[in-house]
């Protein structure tokens, strides 16, 4: 890649453009632009994507400088990057565009009389200027976010998938520290993982004080792609930076054995540790433990990665309790998961832990994320029970499609069920994203009177739905409206005197139109939503019933849809 312009700046946007790739190796697929503060020497860096050779960087801070390289992804893999480049936003103001180096090359060329006249003439041109530049801006952003499919946002990197690299030791190289294994001590053996021993140990870089890791180790007579596979891993976990993620310290690749080194935690996985704590948490803990998971998962969907295998037995518990997203070597081939069956479509797949669509088609998404995410919040609130029992994986599906979900386990609050089963919606782009996951699990927190109803409370439920109590929101007016997209109706509902979910699940059509809905889509996705959330609302009332009698665990789930 050669030169990178800047075409201008103002005070949080850049827009670049560069010539294209001379004789690329084969067909450009894109562009990624890479660019991070240049005080902060690379410690957050950010990335963008698009189809053209140029693009608008929004989201910058403004008077600072920024050093951006590009480069283009090929059907055969990346291009090297460009040189460095740096430029600089303009100031505060935002009305001031900065084409400064245009104007002062013009007003230094004339002088007196003609200087005035060109400033009033630019002054009277600004206007429009800006339009025009905003106009583009709009445009450019638009076509940036659609290329991406991220928001292009300072300190949000945007997962890059090492597959795409032609050669997977790059990926190694570009996101994992090679460490010298004699900084590396190891303790014991803690495990077995697929590709060799899992340990812990000591890390001790020269300077710096001793920090316990783990190591996973690839066993020897490994072949070629099963050290890349292996390797694989870290070059995904090296390039997310989040306190809910299990962090990686390094590898070692250029001695044997190849090593993989993260943080340790002391807990181990999550599953097992619930299941030897039976009873041991509050409410509020476990809770604390669910809102570290979706912080993680909040900050994997925002960087576009995909899990695809998240479960208790792949999240890591540190001694405060604090839960971290682990095993990503997965992500692809899920082959190595010992809960993986075959799907019809041949594909290896936890089914109890997948989403309808990507078990039927292998649509995964951060929505099917979300359904998982919901199968480890009843993991958690069952302390480490396996999802629907002893029933075989065929049955599970079945049931699945019929309608029927998991009940609350006993003791888990009816506020963190409905959760649940707003995330197990069949539709996958009705489900929460983990944004408002992460938003509702904080109002729960913060207010932990919410969580005080547990289904297990059978007394306190009605026979009938019309007596069912007002249970404390499970989402706010806001948040179901923006969850079903259609957050423009809030004042409306709110004027009405719609204020609480219970209201809303007695409205009809007519009401719905009442109150200003005008449009029939509209209008069919608020009832279609209001449907299930009368059906959610009526589940749980029965599952307070039915948690008495898991003893005997009579049909273990409910129709939810
Ligand atoms: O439940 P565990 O003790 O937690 O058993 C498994 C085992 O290694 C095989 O994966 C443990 N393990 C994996 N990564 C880590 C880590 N970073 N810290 C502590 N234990 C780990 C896992």
């Amino acid at each position: 890649m050669g030169i990178v312009r800047k075409d201008w700046a103002i005070h949080n946007s850049i827009a670049l453009s560069w010539s294209e790739v001379e004789q690329p190796p084969s067909d450009i697929v894109d562009y990624e632009v890479k660019y991070y503060e240049k005080e902060q020497e690379q410690l957050s860096y950010s990335s963008t994507r698009t189809k053209s050779t140029s693009v608008v960087v929004t989201g910058l801070r403004p008077s600072t400088v920024y050093v951006f390289h590009v480069r283009a992804r090929t059907s055969a893999g990346y291009t090297a990057y460009s040189p460095n480049f740096e430029f600089a936003t303009a100031a505060e103001d935002p009305d001031i565009a900065d084409q400064g180096q245009v104007l002062v090359v013009v007003t230094a060329s004339v002088g007196g009389f003609s200087l005035l006249v060109i400033l009033t003439l630019f002054l009277l041109i600004t206007g429009r200027c800006q339009g025009y530049i905003k106009a583009r801006m709009k445009s450019e952003d638009k076509r940036t976010r659609f290329h991406s499919g991220h928001v292009p946002f300072s300190g949000i990197k945007t997962y890059v998938d090492p597959d795409t690299y032609e050669d997977p030791t790059q990926a190694v190289e570009e996101f994992a520290k090679e460490i010298d294994p004699s900084y590396i001590c190891i303790d014991r053996v803690i495990g077995a993982g697929e590709f060799g021993e899992v340990c812990s140990g000591r890390l001790h870089k020269p300077g710096r004080k001793d920090i316990a890791v783990a190591i996973k180790t690839l066993k020897g007579g490994y072949m070629e792609d099963q050290r890349r596979e292996f390797l694989r891993e870290a070059s995904i976990i090296g390039q997310f930076n989040n306190s809910n993620i299990i962090r990686l310290e390094g590898v070692v690749t250029k001695s044997r054995p190849v090593m993989i080194v993260v943080e340790y935690m002391e807990n181990g996985a999550l599953d097992a540790f619930l299941r030897t704590r039976e009873g041991q948490f509050t409410v509020l803990q476990l809770a604390g433990m669910l809102r570290g998971i979706a912080v993680g998962m909040t900050y994997l969907s925002d960087m576009g990665y995909v899990h695809r295998d998240l479960a208790a037995r792949n999240i890591l518990v540190d001694d405060n309790l604090v839960c971290k997203v682990s095993d990503f070597g997965m992500s692809r081939v899920l082959e190595d998961d010992s809960e993986s069956a075959y799907t019809a479509t041949g594909g290896k797949i936890p089914i109890r832990w997948t989403a309808p669509e990507a078990i039927a088609y292998g649509k995964f998404s951060s929505a099917s994320d979300v359904w998982s995410y919901a199968i480890v919040m009843w993991e958690v609130m069952s302390y480490g029970e396996r999802p629907y029992w002893e029933m075989s994986n065929q049955d599970v599906i079945l049931s699945i499609e019929e309608g029927y979900r998991l009940p609350a386990p006993i003791g888990c609050p009816v506020t963190l069920h409905q959760l649940m089963l707003h995330c197990w919606q069949k539709e996958y782009s009705q489900r929460p994203s983990f944004n408002n996951v992460l938003s509702f699990l904080d109002k729960l927190i913060i207010n932990p009177s919410s969580m005080i109803t547990q289904v297990n409370d059978a007394l306190s439920f009605p026979d009938s739905p019309e007596e069912m109590p007002d249970y404390p929101l499970f989402i706010s007016i806001g948040d179901w409206l923006d969850s079903i997209k259609m957050s423009q109706y809030k004042s409306n509902f709110l004027a009405a005197g719609y204020t609480t979910l219970d209201s809303i699940a007695t409205m009809s059509i007519e009401d719905i139109k009442r109150i200003g809905v005008c449009l029939i889509g509209h209008q069919r996705r608020i009832i279609s939503s209001i449907q299930s959330l009368r059906l959610q609302l009526h589940h749980i009332h029965q599952s307070g019933f039915q948690a008495q009698n898991r003893s005997n665990r009579a049909l273990p789930h409910y129709r939810s849809n």
